[in-house]
């Protein structure tokens, strides 16, 4: 017969998990103690069998509660060793902590799109990949057009390109939606340009596409005035300077007046006094005519700009380069404001 007690004192005398471990199989296991005792119904007559029968189960619950029981004190005095060995002092000062924060440039042109968005203006996206169609053809560019040399471009071997400006998002937008048509969309633009102050071969545009009835270059002139004293005050000057992009008729650039000289003139602008930001102008007829929009009914206007020059021009940085030097004394320097 079982000896209920003997067991219990074991169990209760062993101290570690091993151990009670190795008591549990011997008593629990297929090849254990109470398993034997349970075979060996089958040979005693029904009655007491099933009463033979409860008895063993009852014991079985109580074995398998007892174990887990002392599985859990025994885990207990574990952590509580454990702590007291690894104990912390709540009083000692923390480290200092390095908290990430968004890169300056996304910030400006997170600034941007929130400025035009209070236009009206919904923010899409296109593919850094392109197609000659998208970059060039369908913006009014179609193979050998010499104005292609405007954007120095890096072909794929697969027929694409990386695209060298926004513009082929305008594009895909006039595909997409129902007029009227109101978008901007930012992202990365690839050019061979020689490396300057000003000029990285990979840099952020954001471009702007508005198609209606009656929209006309005083639209664009309003939309760019504003824009420009959003991002950089109210007293913000902008000079409309003609232009030529074979997808706008007619075309222009877009300066403001030198925030860093204030118009005096100085090595940033050249000694003009006015910084160029952006190209504009009134989306070409042959461009709405090939998307299949009546350029007597709908016309449009649309603009791109540089974000990189816009951040160096709203806080005065001399060189292009420091955007993606990863420079943490750079990186540093631009702390949140609540206009953020
Ligand atoms: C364009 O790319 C036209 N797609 C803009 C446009 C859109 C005109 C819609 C009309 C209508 P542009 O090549 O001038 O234009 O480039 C626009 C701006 O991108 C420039 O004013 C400048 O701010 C920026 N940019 C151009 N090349 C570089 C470069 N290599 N590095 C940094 N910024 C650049």
């Amino acid at each position: 017969m079982i000896n209920i007690k003997e067991i219990k004192k074991q169990l209760e005398q062993a101290n570690s998990l091993c151990e009670l471990e190795a008591l549990r199989i011997n008593l629990l296991g297929r090849q254990g103690v109470l398993n034997s005792y349970l075979k060996d119904l089958k040979n005693l007559p029904l009655d007491e069998r099933k009463k033979r029968g409860e008895e063993l189960n009852l014991i079985k619950e109580e074995l398998e509660c007892i174990i887990s029981k002392k599985i859990e004190a025994i885990n207990r005095s574990l952590l509580l060793e454990r702590l007291k060995k690894d104990s912390i002092d709540p009083y000692l000062p923390p480290f200092p902590i390095n908290i990430g924060r968004m890169h300056i440039l996304n910030r400006v042109i997170n600034k941007i799109i929130h400025v035009l968005e209070r236009l009206g203006y919904e923010a899409v996206e296109g593919p850094e990949v392109e197609t000659e169609y998208y970059n060039f053809e369908a913006l009014n560019m179609p193979l050998h057009h010499p104005a292609r040399d405007m954007w120095d471009t890096f072909y794929l071997n697969n027929g694409k390109l990386l695209r060298t400006h926004t513009s082929p998002i305008q594009i895909r937008a006039m595909e997409a939606n129902k007029l009227p048509i109101k978008i901007i969309a930012s992202g990365r633009c690839f050019r061979r340009d020689n490396p300057d102050a000003s000029h990285s071969p990979i840099f952020h545009q954001i471009e702007a596409l508005y198609i209606d009835k009656g929209v006309s270059f005083a639209h664009l002139k309003g939309t760019l005035e504003y824009f420009a004293r959003s991002m950089f005050g109210r007293e913000q000057k902008v000079k409309f300077i003609l232009s030529y992009f074979p997808f706008v008729e007619p075309g222009a650039e877009v300066a403001v007046k030198c925030v860093i000289c204030k118009g005096r003139g100085c090595i940033t602008c050249k000694q003009t006094g006015w910084l160029e930001i952006l190209g504009a102008g009134m989306v070409h007829p042959e461009v709405l005519e090939r998307q299949n929009i009546d350029y007597k009914i709908y016309s449009g206007f649309a603009f791109g700009m540089g974000a990189e020059r816009i951040a160096m021009l709203m806080y005065g940085i001399n060189h292009i380069r420091h955007f993606l030097d990863n420079d943490l004394r750079f990186l540093n320097q631009f702390k949140y404001n609540l206009e953020d």
